[in-house]
C-alpha cells in the first residue's frame, strides 16, 4: 500500500495493513476517529498517531492482532485526546509494539478483561518500544480487584520499554505470585517515596509508598496468588474381566 501522506482508517478492522507512512486515528480537530482492530496486521513504516490533533481510540479486541510500527504516539500535539482501549485474554500479549520509541503524552488506558486465566500471577505488555518508552497515561480504566482473601488487582507498570497490565495479589511487587521478603525490600526500598508504581511498593495506586502500602502487604503476607485445584487422583478401576474364556484341560 502507497500514499503520499497520511492514512486515516475509521472503524472495525480485521485484515492485513502494511502502510509505508504514517496511519494516523483523530487527525484534524474536529475528527473523532475510532479503530477496533480484532486481528490481523496492522503496520506502519511511519507513526501511529493515536490521537494526532483530534480525538483518536484504538480498540484492540480478540487478542491475535499484530499492531506495529517505527514509532507509536498517543496525543501527538496539544490539544488532543488518545485513548488506548485493551481487550486483555489468555496469559500473554504483546499488544502494540514500535521499533524505535513510544511516546505517551496523556490520555486514556482502558482494560476490558477477558478469558484471564483464574489462577497465578499474570503480566501482559501493551506497548513495548525498541528504544525507549516515554510519558504516561493521565487516565487509567482497570477493572475491579476480584473478590475474596486471596483476591488479584488490576495494576499498570511503566518500564524504560514497556508498558504493561499486571494482576496479582495486593504485596506482590514483583508479580511473582507470592508476597515474600523480597516484596518488602521493594517496599522498604521506597518507603516514602513519590512518583512510584506497583513494582516500588504502590499498592494503592496513589504514587506514593507509605503506610497504607505497608498494610496492604502486610494483610498478604506469605499468600499466593491462587493457584489451580489440586487434581482429583487417578480414578483406578478394576480390570475388566477377561474375554479368554480359561481352557478346560
Ligand atoms: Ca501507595
Amino acid at each position: 500500500m502507497k500514499f503520499e501522506d497520511g492514512f486515516r482508517i475509521d472503524g472495525k478492522f480485521e485484515g492485513k495493513i502494511t502502510a509505508g507512512g504514517d496511519l494516523v486515528i483523530g487527525k484534524f480537530g474536529t475528527a473523532t476517529g475510532t479503530v477496533q482492530v480484532t486481528g490481523g496486521i496492522l503496520s506502519s513504516a511511519g507513526e501511529l498517531s493515536i490521537g494526532k490533533a483530534g480525538a483518536g481510540t484504538l480498540r484492540v479486541t480478540g487478542g491475535g492482532a499484530i499492531i506495529s510500527a517505527r514509532n507509536v504516539t498517543v496525543q501527538k500535539l496539544a490539544g488532543s485526546h488518545g485513548t488506548i482501549t485493551a481487550e486483555i485474554t489468555g496469559d500473554s500479549l504483546s499488544l502494540i509494539s514500535a521499533t524505535d520509541n513510544v511516546t505517551i503524552n496523556g490520555g486514556t488506558f482502558e482494560v476490558v478483561p477477558t478469558a484471564v486465566p483464574a489462577h497465578g500471577a499474570l503480566t501482559w505488555d501493551v506497548l513495548s518500544a525498541g528504544l525507549a518508552l516515554v510519558g504516561s497515561f493521565t487516565t487509567l480504566a482497570l477493572p475491579p480487584d476480584e473478590p475474596g482473601a486471596t483476591g488479584r488487582t488490576w495494576s499498570t507498570v511503566y518500564t524504560p520499554y514497556t508498558f504493561s497490565v499486571g494482576l496479582t495479589i495486593p504485596g506482590d511487587a514483583n508479580y511473582h505470585g507470592l508476597v515474600n521478603f523480597a516484596d518488602l525490600l521493594a517496599l522498604a526500598r521506597h518507603y516514602n517515596a513519590t512518583g512510584v508504581q506497583w513494582t516500588e511498593g504502590d499498592f494503592t495506586h496513589d504514587g506514593l509508598v507509605n503506610f497504607a502500602d505497608l498494610l496492604a502487604l502486610a494483610r498478604h503476607y506469605n499468600q499466593s496468588a491462587p493457584t489451580p485445584p489440586p487434581r482429583a487422583p487417578p480414578t483406578l478401576h478394576p480390570p475388566p474381566p477377561s474375554t479368554l474364556t480359561p481352557h478346560s484341560p
